[in-house]
């Protein structure tokens, strides 16, 4: 099967890399729906990673966040961050990678153009309009910061459920899954849209779809192989 896999590889033209959570849980890092710990054990993370939640409970959901940020901070791209970076560095415009993770931990690997559908957990932005008050240098730190004139807040800058992805990745990364002749999905649970779709369109137009995950996933059935290894592992060895 690797073997296999391995072959496409070195014959693909184009490869579309797809990423979640399960590529960073070599490095430490949580997946998305693993069982929250500690404090955040009594909440589901897609009822926290709402504007209503925000809006509602601003001091938790921020300091949810603290707490990811925290936790990340610490930790580094894994065996399967770096062979991406390296392949793109070998094989220039062979390889497109879409992440749906926040963790920057690609663009730390040194994979400059990941495509962060969901954005990044490090940055923050204003969560309502800006106003000529709402300036960096003034911004009154708290749990969430605000605009000390207009109470304006700071909030996460990732993108939410029920908010839009940002377009220019969302397009490029659709161009990509249009365009590849092997898509590799890896370390998804393939349970959020549109970054899931992504698959299906790749399969659509005829590309080759292989998963690398340690479980099923609603994804296999496009698959047409399903490596279950963990990312870490699996990746050096396929993009040797
Ligand atoms: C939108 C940032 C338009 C925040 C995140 C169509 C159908 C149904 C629902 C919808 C639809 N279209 C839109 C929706 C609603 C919603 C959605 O998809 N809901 C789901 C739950 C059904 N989508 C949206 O709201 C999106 N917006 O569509 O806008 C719009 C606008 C207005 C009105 C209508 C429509 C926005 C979605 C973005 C949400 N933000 N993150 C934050 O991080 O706090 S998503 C969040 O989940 C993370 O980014 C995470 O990456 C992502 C997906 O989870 P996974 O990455 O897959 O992680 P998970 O834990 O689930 O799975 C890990 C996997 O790894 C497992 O399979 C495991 O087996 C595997 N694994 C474990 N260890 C390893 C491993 N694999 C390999 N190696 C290992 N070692």
């Amino acid at each position: 099967m690797r073997e296999t896999v391995r072959g496409w590889v070195g014959e693909a033209r184009h490869i579309a890399v797809l990423t979640g959570a399960g590529m960073s849980a070599e490095s430490g890092v949580p997946t998305f729906r693993d069982a929250q710990t500690g404090l955040w054990a009594q909440f589901n993370p897609q009822d926290l990673a709402t504007e209503t939640a925000f809006r509602a409970h601003p001091q938790r959901v921020w300091d949810w966040y603290a707490h990811r940020r925290e936790m990340i901070a610490g930790l580094q791209p894994n065996a399967g961050h770096v062979a991406l970076a390296a392949f793109t560095v070998r094989h220039p415009g062979r390889l497109t990678l879409i992440t749906q993770n926040v963790d920057g931990l690609h663009q730390r690997a040194g994979s400059d153009d990941t495509l962060a559908l969901h954005g990044n957990l490090a940055e923050d932005r204003w969560l309502d309009m800006p106003r000529a008050c709402c300036q960096a240098e003034t911004i009154e730190t708290g749990h969430p910061p605000r605009c000390p004139v207009c109470g304006n807040l700071r909030r996460p800058a990732v993108v939410w459920f029920g908010e839009h992805l940002p377009a220019a990745a969302l397009e490029a990364a659709e161009l990509a899954a249009r365009n590849c002749e092997l898509m590799l999905v890896v370390g998804t649970s393939g349970e959020v849209y549109p970054a899931a779709g992504l698959a299906l369109t790749a399969h659509q137009c005829g590309a080759r779809v292989v998963i690398v995950n340690p479980e099923a996933t609603p994804l296999d059935g496009v698959a047409e192989l399903c490596l279950r290894e963990p990312a870490a592992l699996c990746l050096p060895w396929l993009l040797a």
